[in-house]
């Protein structure tokens, strides 16, 4: 099938290109792997999932009409709500018959010849198109790790990012939980409900805030829409593209009374806000020290053993720096009598058996075990096609020392294939529904632009590339983010290289930044004819 434009992947990136492409009269296909559209909020059905950035915040803001349609029934959405709100939009904007669900985007190939790419699916489809966008996700590929003797486990083993479509009743059932990020310490609490037992493995303690969920009125719903232009506004001029109180002043600025009340204040506000308290959190250690210690405090009023709000309580990293957890009575439910709390670290999991986990010489028997073990993050889904690009390069080869691109838009030796959301870029560091449809336009602009000039094909230029990898790290390692183990860096999967993956210099920055390289003629990018040998525009 010749199609103009295949969009691999229906999260929020992928929706929203996909209506922006259609509506430019190109000729659109995406392919998703889900049976339903969602991305991440299609597969993360485990219990208690939730977003961690406001409802009324992630959400599109392109379109008034959608925003009025919609009504999100609380301050901070459960996964399922914010799949069928892109359910809902994909229905809205008419795009459900270009999407080819089940389907799993094996390899992809590009001919310099024709400057075309063909697609090839796990359904034994082949697309032959001219561009190829992934949108694939920076949270898509679960991170299972390979316990010794987990075939001999007798119960069920669930992984939280992909869950099962039917209820998981755990009533009356011993259970373990392995992991405590943010899909850990949301379940824990709620499945806590349910089990007989729950014994959770922790390997590392997160921070974690309270996310001070609540139900949303009609009267914050219509102040909503009545601001829907300013708010617009005010997501474009942030660095992380939602509304939220910014800090003014640093931590060290005010007196240890000021401080002590304004970190309070934001913690009892719940969610992100109590990051940006003081605007030095995530730069000076010093600084990220004294938040620290006041989350560390909260943990320790709420646990009511102190040998246990130990193990729970981080100390050798600095707070933000793995993605701070938002949760809802986590702390507490180790106060519950049927929750044990294992500290994997000093005792490290060596196997499951049939019976269930051993951990430190100690076997620990359930029925259920839900691995809550993160993803191979931000690179994984990319990596898992097998892509082919000019000269035979294999993409899989070209970032065996990380990712590298330019923008975190175009791979040098790939041309055509556009990233959104993926590595290099804003992406999970910003509020996502509003940086995508920020690197969507970009993209949209691009192609427009290629058509108009008789283009065939767009290439980043490898210095380019090499600068904007440089700059990426450079602005990473300005900021404390290096210094823990997280799936930012990828340090979560074993072998994966150990490179700051995401773009820390926020969305204001970044839009200028990809604005001057459109302005000055997609300065950066080489831009080829059919007829003509490589024409230099930068
Ligand atoms: P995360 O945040 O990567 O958390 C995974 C957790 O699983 C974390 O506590 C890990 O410990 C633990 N883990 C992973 N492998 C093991 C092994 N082999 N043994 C013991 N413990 C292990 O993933 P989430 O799904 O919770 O959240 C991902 C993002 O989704 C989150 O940041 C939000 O953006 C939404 P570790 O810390 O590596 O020691």
């Amino acid at each position: 099938m010749k199609v103009d434009a295949i969009i691999v992947g229906a999260g929020f990136a992928g929706i929203y290109m996909l209506h922006r492409l259609k509506e430019k009269g190109l000729s659109v296909k995406l392919i998703e792997m889900g049976k339903d559209v969602g991305g991440v909020w299609y597969w993360n059905r485990y219990p208690g999932v939730r977003c961690d950035v406001e409802s009324l915040e992630y959400q599109f803001d392109f379109s008034e009409e959608l925003r009025r349609e919609w009504r999100w029934p609380e301050r901070y959405s459960r996964g399922q709500v914010i799949q069928r709100y892109l359910s809902f939009v994909t229905d809205r904007l008419n795009l459900r018959s270009s999407i080819a669900f089940e389907t799993r985007v094996e390899a992809a190939a590009y001919d310099d010849e024709t400057k075309r790419w063909t697609v090839k699916t796990d359904k034994g489809g082949s697309f032959d198109t001219q561009f190829l966008i992934l949108a694939t996700g920076p949270l898509t590929t679960p991170s299972v790790p390979k316990f010794a003797g987990m075939d001999e486990f007798k119960g069920h083993i669930y992984h939280t990012a992909r869950w099962p479509e039917h209820t998981v009743d755990f009533s009356g059932r011993n259970v373990a939980v392995i992991g405590t990020g943010s899909s850990g310490i949301q379940a824990i609490p709620v499945i806590a409900q349910e089990a007989k037992t729950l014994t959770v493995f922790q390997r590392t303690p997160h921070y974690s805030m309270p996310v001070t969920n609540r139900v949303l009125s009609d009267e914050e719903i219509a102040q909503s829409l009545d601001s829907y232009e300013e708010d617009r506004k005010i997501r474009r001029a942030v660095p992380g593209g939602m509304k939220m109180p910014l800090p003014q002043k640093g931590v060290f600025d005010v007196t240890p009374e000021e401080r002590e009340s304004e970190f309070q204040r934001r913690w009892t506000m719940g969610g992100f806000p109590f990051l940006t308290a003081f605007n030095d959190v995530m730069m000076n250690p010093e600084a990220n020290e004294e938040a620290a210690k006041f989350v560390r405090k909260r943990i320790r009023d709420k646990v009511k053993d102190p040998k246990i709000a130990n193990i729970l309580i981080p100390t050798d990293y600095p707070l933000g720096t793995k993605r701070p957890v938002l949760d809802t009575n986590y702390y507490e439910t180790f106060n519950e009598p049927h929750v044990k709390l294992v500290d994997a670290r000093a005792n490290p999991i060596e196997c499951f058996n049939a019976q269930g986990i051993v951990a430190g010489g100690k076997t620990y028997p359930v029925d259920d075990i839900v691995l809550a073990t993160g993803f191979d993050a931000v690179t994984g889904a990319v990596l898992n096609i097998d892509i082919t690009g000019r000269d035979s390069l294999r993409l899989r080869d070209v970032w065996t020392a990380g990712p590298a691109n330019f923008l975190g838009i175009g791979i040098a030796g790939f041309p055509n294939l556009f990233l959104v959301d993926g590595p290099c870029s804003p992406s999970a560091l910003s509020n996502v529904p509003i940086a995508v449809q920020q690197q969507g336009d970009w993209i949209v602009d691009c192609i427009a632009y290629l058509h108009e000039n008789d283009i065939a094909a767009i290439d980043a230029d490898e210095e380019a590339q090499d600068e904007w990898v440089k700059h990426v790290a450079e602005l990473a390692n300005r900021t404390l983010y290096p210094r823990a183990n997280s799936w930012y860096l990828g340090a979560n999967i074993p072998g994966k290289p150990r490179v700051f993956m995401l773009y820390t210099g926020g969305l204001i920055r970044y839009r200028e930044r990809c604005d001057a390289v459109a302005a000055a003629g997609y300065a950066g990018f080489r831009l080829e004819s059919i007829k003509e040998p490589v024409k230099e525009l930068n």
